[in-house]
């Protein structure tokens, strides 16, 4: 079974990181099955980013190349009856999202001082006080060498944000009225859009981005479809019994119905029908007595 190695959760998300939760959530939605190993420090894979997943005597990295892998090995569930133009509107978008939209989530998160110690105190937690300070402060300044490389950072906040507004408005037109990108159903390009969503949507980083998405029907209920469709089972049962009181001889035909829904809860509900033997009549709900 493919052992996909992600980051522990964080900040009340399945996975604080887009690309993470998008390998995540290409997995579910084409239904395959994987292990997950948790990995906190990026440093151990193979490329030095995470995800990457292990099949067999094979490592694969990076979410694209992972994904593109997957299809060449268990098939392309999500990709029946795409078009060519549908699947390049579908990487036009990805490219934009995952290249550019991303690091304005990078730059709101890591160099924001006011989401800094959150971060620095979550992931880095487990490094005692005066080293995480410390620690904390290495990685920044590397980051910020290399966005500057980049070239995002080059950029003041503002006009980073004003990057970030024009993508997810964007990303918003194309998608339109449609349940999913490329129509009625999801489809690998689904996946990164709405593992960024959410992540812009963590709670403890509020942003003007973030505010757009909440405000837009469009764009919040498309992660809650996507989140839905994805992560969200529903298993409807119903178990028929036969249960006899022996004293009164009666006959309870009981019955449990529900619904599981994964992750979540069970929802059942019970209830039971008594069949009265001769002579018997029921003188209140589920009770029974003789008749003298
Ligand atoms: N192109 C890569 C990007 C992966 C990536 O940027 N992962 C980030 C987390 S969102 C990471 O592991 N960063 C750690 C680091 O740069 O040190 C993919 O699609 O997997």
């Amino acid at each position: 079974m493919i052992e996909f190695f992600k980051f522990p959760s964080a900040f009340g998300m399945r996975d604080a990181s887009p690309f993470v939760l998008k390998l995540e959530t290409y997995l579910r939605l084409a239904g395959i099955e994987y292990k997950t190993t948790e990995e906190s420090d990026p440093r151990k894979a193979p490329k030095g980013k995470m995800p990457f997943i292990k099949d067999g005597d094979r490592t694969v990295a990076d979410s694209s190349i992972i994904i593109s892998y997957l299809k060449d090995k268990y098939g392309d569930p999500l990709g029946k009856g795409l078009s060519a133009e549908q699947r390049a509107i579908g990487h036009a978008v990805k490219t934009m999202l995952e290249e550019r939209t991303y690091w304005v989530l990078v730059n709101d998160r890591w160099m924001n001082p006011k989401n800094q110690p959150i971060i620095r105190d979550t992931w880095f937690g487990m490094i005692p006080g005066f080293m995480r300070g410390f620690i904390f402060g290495k990685i920044i300044k590397d980051m910020k060498k290399g966005m500057e490389g980049h070239g995002i950072g080059k950029h003041s906040d503002e006009e980073i944000f004003e990057f970030g507004f024009a993508d997810i408005k964007a990303f918003e037109n194309i998608l339109g009225d449609k349940p999913y990108l490329l129509g009625d159903s999801p489809s690998e390009y689904d996946a990164f859009p709405y593992a960024l969503l959410a992540n812009f949507m963590a709670e403890p980083f509020p942003n003007v981005i973030s505010d757009y998405i909440s405000a837009s029907k469009t764009l919040s209920s498309y992660i809650a479809r996507v989140e839905k469709k994805a992560f969200v089972s529903v298993f409807l049962f119903w178990f028929p019994g036969l249960t006899r009181d022996p004293e009164s001889k009666t006959q309870f035909f009981t019955w449990r119905a529900g619904s599981w829904v994964k992750p979540g809860n069970l929802f059942v509900l019970e209830g039971q029908f008594a069949r009265l033997p001769q002579g018997f009549e029921q003188s209140n709900a589920g009770a029974a007595d003789q008749v003298k």
